[in-house]
């Protein structure tokens, strides 16, 4: 039976397609007729492409509504969606394009040249270019091609969207998104967060991960009513704006920036009724200090990007500080030991989950996917929590090595083997310092060679630019004689932490 999750969305537009769908900051308006028929083009251009269902599409442009709509059209097509942070650099893009292999490539006009030398030299076919601004060939090849393109019959567990989450061993693994895993979650979302005809949403997201793509996005699709679109998070347009929203979604770096901001206050929420918060934990701190502002307590929920949401703070119930809700209605978690046996309500262990949002696997990774499934479906998240006895989940630990910047998720292994290659380093190690806008920040602690050119802190930050995306360059580089190990000779990261944990506490004086 076919199951699209475009066909879900336009069955929910408003009838009169001339509603507005997106405004951005500087007040151009688009509507849902624009949203139909800019994807409508997008999809065939790409269709006369080559581009056929399954194939994937890779997409590293900045936030613009275009986008939006090529997200649209990917669906459309029955593409697969792949979303590219922008602050990639080349050599976490090529290992995309030899992973996905993907059949065409939307990119910055400014990384046509070089990303797409390096997409054709992985017989990426189909190279097109879009701007913030809403132009590049994309636009420009599509224009006056026809607007009503047959959305295509996909089926429930076909794959919509492979979005790539770092990995332990530090490589990226796709993640298998299906149009049901999707659809599913995103009407339990709209439902348990009260969504009705009069939300405006203030979207201040990035649009290639799961939170802004999916969860504020794809509410704002099945609500058919308007989104504030800032293509880049500004706080002081942000408290400009609020006063013409009613939900505001976003990671805690952005509550934390809110709240820095004099002109938060009640009278420019008061048109707010909900504020989601999530990607990364929210510090009791800012939750009281936020409700004490603003009148407004914070949603926190909790997902990954591998089932979009799993749990959330009751719209209508307690929402309890430190904890990220029970599980979403047909969702069902539960902590285990190591052993995978169930633990009793208040016992720490592994966070598993099962429902209908659990994606289907790593992209060609058929056994790294086994190990991560318990037999009877259940998926184990790699995080440590455990649930209350009102059914609550707190998420205390992370029993993968992760760090959680600004809401990013980076892997110290894939940091660690950037500055490992660095000449005069004989071994690193990247912890998460506590951070009070990121709420952790990347660190890394060196050892150095004696006898060969010791590199510097700059050299070495200069180093991971590089190579890898702005957010997982380290904010500082400290140098050891010795790396603290254990008796098994595991680096003793959490002896690190300690050592280091004032490096960004303000200053005593300073708030
Ligand atoms: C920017 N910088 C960062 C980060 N963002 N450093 C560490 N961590 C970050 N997250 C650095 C840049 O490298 C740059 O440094 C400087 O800050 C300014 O860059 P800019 O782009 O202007 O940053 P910003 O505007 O201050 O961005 C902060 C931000 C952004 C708005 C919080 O990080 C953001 O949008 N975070 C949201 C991420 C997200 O969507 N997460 C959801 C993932 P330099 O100049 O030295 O280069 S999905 C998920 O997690 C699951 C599924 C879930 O549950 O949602």
């Amino acid at each position: 039976m076919k199951h699209n999750l475009f066909d879900l969305f336009q069955n929910r537009f408003p009838a009169d397609r001339s509603e507005p769908f997106i405004e951005t900051g500087d007040s151009r308006v688009y509507t849902y007729a624009e949203a139909e028929q800019a994807s409508s083009r997008f999809a065939r251009l790409l269709g006369d492409r080559g581009v056929q269902p399954g194939d994937r599409l890779a997409v590293q442009v900045d936030k613009s509504p275009e986008a939006v709509f090529l997200h649209l059209a990917s669906l459309r097509l029955g593409a697969v969606y792949l979303p590219l942070n922008t602050a990639y650099r080349d050599a976490e893009m090529t290992h995309f394009f030899t992973d996905a292999e993907p059949k065409a490539l939307i990119c910055r006009p400014e990384d046509e040249a070089e990303r797409g030398a390096l997409a054709r030299a992985s017989d990426v076919s189909c190279v097109l270019t879009l701007n913030g601004g809403g132009e590049g060939t994309l636009i420009a090849e599509s224009r006056g091609l026809d607007a009503d393109y047959p959305t295509a019959e996909t089926d429930a567990d076909d794959i919509a969207a492979l979005l790539y989450t770092s990995g332990t061993t530090g490589r990226p693994k796709g993640a298998m998104l299906s149009h049901h895993n999707l659809s599913s979650n995103l009407l339990t979302l709209h439902e348990a967060w009260g969504w009705n005809s009069t939300d405006v949403l203030l979207h201040a997201l990035p649009l290639f991960h799961t939170h802004g793509l999916f969860v504020a996005l794809g509410c704002v699709l099945l609500n058919g009513t308007r989104m504030l679109f800032q293509s880049n998070f500004d706080v002081d347009e942000a408290v400009r704006l609020l006063p013409r929203a009613s939900v505001f979604m976003g990671v805690p770096t952005h509550y934390v920036r809110l709240l820095s901001h004099s002109g938060l206050t009640r009278d420019v929420c008061r048109t707010m009724r909900l504020f989601v918060s999530g990607s990364a934990p929210l510090m009791e701190e800012t939750f009281h200090a936020f409700a004490e502002r603003t009148g407004h307590t914070i949603l926190e929920r909790c997902g990954m990007t591998e089932t979009c949401m799993n749990m959330s703070n009751p719209l209508d119930g307690e929402r309890i500080a430190g904890t990220v809700g029970p599980p979403l209605p047909g969702i069902e978690a539960r902590i285990t030991d190591s052993e995978g046996k169930e633990l009793d309500a208040g016992d720490t262990g592994m966070l598993e989950v099962r429902g209908p949002n659990v994606f289907k696997g790593y992209w060609r990774q058929a056994e790294k996917t086994a190990a991560e499934f318990r037999g009877d479906g259940f998926f184990i998240t790699g995080d440590l929590a455990r649930i209350d006895k009102r059914g609550y989940v707190s998420i205390v630990g992370r029993a993968k090595d992760m760090i959680i910047s600004g809401g990013y998720n980076v892997y110290p292994k894939e940091v660690e083997m950037v500055i490992d290659t660095v000449e005069g380093v004989a071994e690193s190690a990247v912890v998460g310092l506590t951070h009070p806008d990121f709420g952790e920040a990347v660190v890394a602690v060196v050892r150095r060679r004696e006898e060969i050119g010791r590199p510097s802190e700059e050299e070495i930050i200069a180093a991971v630019k590089q190579d890898l995306a702005n957010y997982k360059v380290p904010k500082r580089v400290f140098f050891t004689e010795e790396l603290p190990r254990n008796s098994m000779g595991k680096v003793q990261k959490n002896v690190l932490r300690e050592n280091f944990a004032d490096t960004f506490s303000a200053p005593p004086g300073n708030t």
